[in-house]
């Protein structure tokens, strides 16, 4: 008897282990008091909610900013290559505040009434009840008092579940409640190109809402660009950071309060305001002179728009670009620096894409850069998204002839650069290790929350479900599909990428803009692209070093809170039990167990019996009587 209960016992003991599934991997949650500072830079940041002014309003958001600092940004932060990067983030937005995650009933109540919010009417038919709607939940607006920290276009270790690096493809999402502190630890590799990068919040349905409020910051990677400008005698350097808050005015009152906007409830509320500001401000003055290179490190920061940077002597800007915008010359995008400045007149960014922009102006006046042209492509293209408008202003000074050393020493022409990524390292055709689409498009259907709904290949976003696969080392193709008659721009972590190819189903001569959306240089590498509007892109990734589960999405910051997202798995994942896959084969094995032990005991009781009764005779005679038939 006491081998098959031991057998019984043992079994029962496994089973019991992987029920209770991978024992949880240590997380990078630290006491507030703990320290965060074993790097060789380290950083503190903290979100709160603060209120501030801005333009003509009482604006009150979410931000990385403190008490004294007169601008919604966080500190800007910055890491040379090869070393270790510590960040101690904070969580002290209050907890529990407005606003809450939208009622089903609120969207219900919305859908019931097509009109001036819903232009969609000749979609699916909303449904009679809210209880019969169809509801995607992990895909509504949610957590908005929660954070946590993206390091956007480094490649450094993935940090979007947690813990940062993890290879457990069951990990949740690194999710720091209100009180709590997180240590992000990361190591900058060597070969790390210098540049703008930047820095948000991620956390699945509520990057929109604090972006909203401010929460971004700007972050440099050392390198050679800046000692070589400064060695040009380049030294008139701002950085030019494109922001779109959502503004919203109270009764009648210049104020807004996000607290109380009821977040993207149909993602079209005509209430909200949404200027473009530069540094946090409404058309700011950048000053230079006649002859003197500008150089603005810009940043689009966007959280749902995209925007042109065209230059215009002021006055000019009703003229056609082709005619009458200033050239200016890009000499790198995403941080990684080009080898030669590349001239251009106009340039078309979306949320996430930093250009390092070079202005020069023969003539004394006063310039502007302008974003227009993008109505028909902007989302939605409704009332309050931003339209034509001056995004900031430059004077350019008679240069003084005893100030001849602003000048630099050369033409922009014949400037350059180290560039970011070695030549050599242009992906080939024959690099590519396999080809896979990915298919942005939105559905409008009336009866399902959230409203609209965003897909990537027909699916919302699961943070429990693995979609892709690659692998460090190797190049990846994707073709990006946009079904949209908006854009949707794409961003990947960890890796960059070179474009192959592009193109629109649309007109260029109906939207004489799309032809700049779908320009682009294959040798360029970039960590986010505008897929035009009814249109495609195709580019090919280059995974390097780091591995674990990570993300892409629509940079469109509420297209992705609302489901516009996609996990990607980088090499092996560590090998997870999951009680649900493997329920059928346990019930198996313990049914075979326990078979296996019936047998054992009623082979062990029939033995016993054989022992104990002992009938010789009968079953020798039985034996005999058959040997004689
Ligand atoms: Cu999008």
């Amino acid at each position: 008897m006491l081998p098959s209960s031991l057998v019984a016992l043992l079994s029962s003991a496994a089973i019991l282990s992987f029920m209770a599934g991978p024992t949880l991997g240590a997380t990078d949650f630290i006491d507030c008091n703990s320290p965060c500072n074993g790097g060789d830079a380290n950083y503190e940041l903290t979100a709160s909610i603060r209120t501030m002014p801005m333009m003509n309003y009482t604006y009150k958001g979410r931000t990385y900013s403190r008490e004294g600092d007169d601008t919604f940004m966080g500190p800007t932060m910055r890491v040379a290559p090869g070393q270790s990067l510590w960040i101690k983030l904070r969580n002290e937005i209050p907890m529990d505040l407005n606003p809450k995650q939208v009622e089903i009933e609120e969207y219900w109540e919305m859908l019931k009434k097509p009109g001036e919010k819903i232009k969609y009417q000749y979609y699916k038919e909303p449904v009679s009840k809210p209880e019969y709607m169809k509801v995607d939940h992990p895909n509504i607006p949610h957590n908005f008092d929660a954070t946590n920290l993206h390091l956007h276009g480094l490649d450094v270790e993935v940090h979007m579940f947690d813990p940062v690096n993890t290879h457990n493809p069951d990990a949740p999402h690194i999710s720091i409640e209100p009180g709590q502190c997180y240590c992000y630890r990361f190591n900058v590799p060597h070969h790390h190109p210098g540049g703008m990068y930047w820095y948000h919040p991620h956390l699945h349905g509520s990057t929109a809402l604090q972006m909203w409020g401010g929460m971004l910051g700007v972050f440099y990677v050392d390198g050679p660009l800046e000692d070589e400008m400064a060695a040009f005698g380049v030294s008139n350097v701002h950085e030019f950071v494109i922001w779109d808050p959502a503004l919203r005015a109270v009764h009648n009152e210049p104020s807004h309060n996000l607290e109380v906007d009821r977040f993207l409830l149909g993602q079209t509320t005509l209430s909200k305001i949404h200027p473009f500001l530069v540094n946090g401000k409404y058309n700011p003055t950048f000053t230079t002179a006649a002859g003197q290179v500008l150089w603005l490190r810009s940043l689009c920061a966007t959280v749902e728009n995209e925007n042109t940077f065209i230059v215009y002597r002021q006055g000019e800007e009703d003229q056609p670009w082709d005619d009458a915008a200033i050239p200016f010359w890009v000499v790198g995008s995403d941080g990684v620096t080009y080898q030669k400045p590349q001239q251009k007149h106009i340039l078309v960014m979306a949320g996430a894409q930093r250009e390092e922009i070079l202005l020069q102006f023969e003539e004394p006046g006063t310039y502007v850069i302008s974003q227009q042209g993008i109505e028909g492509m902007q989302f939605f293209d409704m009332y309050g998204h931003p339209h034509n408008q001056i995004l900031a202003t430059i004077v350019v000074h008679e240069l003084e002839a005893e100030k001849s050393s602003l000048l630099p020493n050369k033409p922009i022409t014949d400037m350059r650069f180290t560039p970011g990524y070695d030549p050599g390292e242009d992906i080939q055709a024959h690099d590519i290790a396999k080809t896979e689409t990915i298919v942005f498009t939105m559905g409008a259907n009336r009866d399902q929350a959230p409203f609209p709904q965003y897909y990537v290949n027909g699916k919302s976003f699961a943070p429990d479900r693995i979609d892709f696969f690659a692998h460090p080392g190797e190049a990846v193709e994707y073709i990006l599909i946009n079904g949209n008659h908006n854009v949707h721009p794409f961003h990947i972590h960890v890796n960059r990428f070179q474009i192959q190819e592009m193109g629109s189903e649309l007109s260029t001569e109906t939207y004489p803009v799309l032809k700049h959306v779908m320009e682009f240089d294959p040798s360029v590498w970039r960590d986010t692209v505008v897929v035009p509007p009814n249109g495609r892109a195709r580019i090919w990734v280059q995974y390097k070093n780091y591995t674990g589960k990570t993300v892409f999405h629509c940079h469109f910051l509420a297209h992705e809170d609302t489901g516009m997202m996609s996990t990607l798995f980088i090499g092996p994942p560590d090998y997870v039990f999951r009680l649900e896959e493997n329920l059928p084969l346990l019930i198996g094995v313990a049914v075979g167990m326990v078979f296996a032990g019936v047998i054992f005991v009623v082979m062990g009781c029939r033995n016993g019996d054989q022992q104990t009764v002992y009938r010789p005779v009968a079953t020798m005679n039985e034996l005999k009587v058959k040997a004689q038939d």
